[in-house]
């Protein structure tokens, strides 16, 4: 699938196994791109909508789902994908808006296509599905040893219990880190930016790429 441009908004996603950064990023890159004067839409997934929130709170913290199946799994993230393209990151990119994701396909085609081990094809198929032909133009990916992220992670719960997918052992979210660096490999659109760095030197060699890559009429400011 190649990227389509929308006319007015620009559309990026962040990536990357947990406790990475994602969040802390996107509120930094979200804060620049206001100042510059652009409307900016945050969305997360699984979640975003009504449908969505009711998927996330099956696939993440309903304790009597534990022994849901992988297909289920890769179905309600797909469902909850597909609901907020159409509510709301196409009518936002259509009225010019632009739309910064903490996380798209690509945290499907990692977690459940490499870490989960479904079959590739049949992922990709599924994603096509959801999110017809729309693609982020960027994708920031933030790489981070898996130990690290997992560390950062359980440091910033507030209940500090772990939800059905963080529960997952270490070699997963190896996996997941691995499946996304394989992913950038082979895709334009994903460029990784080692997330060990301090929060201000990641912000900024965020807002660069944002620039050069997406050439944003006013650059946003540091
Ligand atoms: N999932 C899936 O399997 N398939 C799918 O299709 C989709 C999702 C869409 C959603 O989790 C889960 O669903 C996720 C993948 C799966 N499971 N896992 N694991 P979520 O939405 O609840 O959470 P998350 O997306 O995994 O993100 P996170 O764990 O909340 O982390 P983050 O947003 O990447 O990081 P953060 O909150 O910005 O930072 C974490 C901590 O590190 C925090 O205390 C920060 O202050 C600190 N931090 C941030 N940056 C730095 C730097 N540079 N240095 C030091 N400390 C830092």
């Amino acid at each position: 699938m190649q990227p389509r441009p929308m006319q007015g908004g620009k559309f990026i996603s962040f990536e990357g196994s947990e406790g990475c950064g994602k969040s802390t990023q996107i509120r930094r890159l979200v804060g620049s791109l206001e100042s510059a004067g652009h409307d900016v839409l945050l969305t997360r997934e699984p979640g975003g909508t009504v449908v969505g929130e009711k998927v996330r709170d099956l696939l993440q913290h309903t304790p009597e789902a534990s022994n849901m199946t992988d297909e289920s799994e890769l179905l309600l993230f797909a469902a909850s994908r597909a609901q907020l393209v159409r509510e709301v990151i196409r009518p936002a990119l259509e009225r010019g808006t632009w739309v910064i994701a903490d996380r798209f396909l690509d945290s499907t085609t990692v977690y459940q296509g490499i870490a989960r081990g479904l079959d590739r094809e049949k992922v990709e198929a599924i994603n096509r599905f959801a999110v017809g032909d729309l693609l982020p133009e960027l994708t920031i990916l933030l790489d981070l040893d898996a130990g690290v992220g997992h560390g950062r992670a359980v440091a910033t719960r507030v209940d500090n219990e772990p939800d059905r997918i963080e529960d997952q052992p270490l070699t997963f979210f190896e996996k997941v880190r691995q499946g996304y660096l394989d992913l950038a490999a082979s895709e334009s659109r994903i460029v990784v930016i080692d997330a060990r760095g301090g929060i201000e030197e990641i912000a900024e060699e965020i807002q660069k790429i944002v620039i050069e890559r997406l050439n944003p009429e006013r650059a946003p400011e540091a």
